[in-house]
């Protein structure tokens, strides 16, 4: 689905912005390839300039470039993008190139990259380099390092890449709407030496946050702190692309928060380590093990593990972060029978659901009537039932004999026999050991071990 369109034609007499704009750059633009769709488009081997190993973008991309005189040049359109956040719901968003986040911009440490940044929004925009070391007046913030990119204009962006690292770009202009409608991207640079820090697969994706009332497709700009929709590159569960591997992998996860709070990321199976912040590359000696780690607003966190055979959840460990936006105002309704009420008061409140007898989880069960365009609180099957997620959740997917380059689901993993956690019954009466027996002509308790080793 990707496709190019020529900028030069589609706009006319595009306009350059008076910031910094080469002669170069300013003959001709580069095409801006625009992406809409939703899954994750691996990336080709780098065509040109200094070799690399691609990142795999969740629900994402990677932008093509222009080698031109030895110079990378990229070309950003920031526009209104309609964004599919999950099956069943679509959102009207910002971004760039035709998606919510942008492409990601891949580079290689000691490249000049120049980036054009065409705004085709309704109001000035500007892009902050969020990480990278650039000249001052690179940095991207409106009003105090550049004058800010009207609509319809174009302006530039040049600076050498010094470090590799994991970095986000995104508005420095009427941030508080611009961001809470989704613009945002990535930046990689990778080292010059492909050896240095190389893995397996390299995933990448951002945390973004939305306010998006039931019913309706557009974000609430001013919301403070209520968001509903918490999503990795703008997607939520069961939307999210699961993160596939060979077993014995190496596996790095890249990932940048661009939410207004705090989201503790946390990965069953594997331990890993938090190998990479914004700042650059943790020395091996500073690393430790976890399988938590909290990744604050503004903040990027890599980390790494040695991938074992299995489908092991993979989310944000903030229980409402892996929910969908209805009902989070539903009381406490556990041991209360209301829902003949509740049925007749869902059909007045299209936000309202009630919360079960017996908990949430009949929820995930039943279909109660919700508004158009909106997903429900808990959803997503698996191979044992409902999965009773949504939001910021997904599935690492580790198996044998996958290929190198290989992303697409596998299927659920085929667990070997006997483990399996499954229900006890009176047959399993003598095949499972018990820990403690009464011994009838004894007047003491004594340890029964398994293997018949009683009695001597
Ligand atoms: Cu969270």
């Amino acid at each position: 689905m990707t496709h190019r369109r020529n900028f030069i034609k589609a706009a006319g007499a595009t306009m350059l912005g008076a910031a910094a704009v080469s002669r170069t750059g300013a003959a001709s633009l580069p095409e801006a390839a625009i992406q809409t769709a939703t899954t994750m488009q691996p990336p080709p081997a780098p065509p040109n300039g200094r070799p690399f190993n691609p990142v795999a973008t969740l629900n994402g991309w990677s932008l093509p470039w222009r080698m031109k005189d030895g110079v990378k040049e990229f070309h950003l359109v920031a526009e209104p993008v309609v964004r599919e956040l999950a099956p069943g719901m679509k959102a009207n968003l910002w971004g760039y190139n035709g998606s919510s986040p942008g492409p990601t911009i891949e580079a290689v440490e000691g490249d000049r990259v120049r980036i054009f940044v065409t705004n085709k929004l309704p109001e000035p925009t500007t892009v902050h380099w969020h990480g990278v070391l650039v000249p001052s007046g690179m940095d991207g913030v409106g009003g105090l390092t550049q004058a800010h990119v009207p609509p319809g204009k174009t302006f530039v962006y040049e600076f050498v890449l010094q470090r590799p690292g994991t970095h986000m770009y995104h508005p420095h202009a009427d941030e508080m709407v611009q961001m809470a409608m989704g613009m945002m991207g990535l930046l990689i640079i990778h080292p010059k030496d492909v050896h240095q820090f190389r893995v397996d697969r390299d995933f990448a994706f951002l945390l973004a946050s939305y306010a998006i009332d039931p019913g309706a497709a557009t974000p609430r700009t001013s919301e403070m702190t209520d968001f509903n929709l918490w999503t990795w590159n703008s997607r939520v569960f069961p939307g999210i692309d699961p993160l596939v591997a060979r077993s014995g992998d190496r596996v790095r996860i890249r990932i940048g928060n661009l939410t207004m709070t705090n989201h503790p990321i946390h990965m069953h199976g594997p331990h890993f380590e938090v190998t990479g912040t914004d700042g650059g590359w943790v020395p091996k000696s500073a690393r430790w093990p976890e399988v938590t780690t909290d990744i604050a607003v503004g903040q990027m966190r890599a980390i790494e593990f040695d991938a074992v055979a299995g489908d092991w959840a993979i989310h944000c460990h903030k229980a409402h972060h892996t929910m969908g936006p209805m009902s989070h105002t539903a009381p406490n309704l556990i041991g209360v029978d209301q829902r003949a009420v509740a049925e007749r008061i869902s059909k007045l409140v299209p936000d309202y659901m009630p919360m079960g007898s017996g908990g949430m989880s009949e929820m995930a069960q039943m279909q109660m009537p919700i508004p158009e365009n909106t997903l429900p609180m808990m959803t997503g099957d698996g191979p044992f039932g409902a999965l009773e997620m949504g939001g910021m959740f997904s599935v690492v997917k580790v198996r044998d004999g996958v290929r190198a380059g290989e992303y697409r689901d596998p299927g659920w993993f085929k667990h070997p026999a006997g483990t399996v956690a499954r229900e006890y019954t009176a047959e399993d009466d003598d095949a499972v050991p018990r820990a403690v027996q009464p011994q009838a002509d004894d007047k003491t308790l004594r340890v029964r071990k398994p293997g018949g080793h009683e009695g001597h």
